[in-house]
């Protein structure tokens, strides 16, 4: 089972992410929060309780810090 908390192994799962990102994003506004991004997370495998305790996962794709993951941050996260 990958660990889903460590940030190198979530920027592979963003690829999936940004394929999945009409299913990703429940509410449809476009961009994915940390709820949806947790959901999201869950469902391949990783450890909610531990995934919600440590964001850096989270934050490694969330480049300007505004809490939610909108398409473009997929695309910096892509080119590192
Ligand atoms: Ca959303
Ligand atoms: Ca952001």
């Amino acid at each position: 089972m990958p660990n889903v908390a460590d940030p190198q192994v979530f920027q592979s799962l963003a690829v999936v992410m940004e394929k999945e990102l009409a299913i990703s994003d429940k509410n449809k506004n476009g961009a994915i929060d940390f709820e949806e991004a947790l959901k999201f997370a869950a469902k391949k495998g990783g450890n909610k309780v531990q995934l919600k305790k440590d964001r850096k996962w989270f934050n490694s794709i969330d480049k300007n810090h505004d809490g939610v993951i909108k398409p473009n941050e997929f695309d910096k996260t892509l080119k590192n």
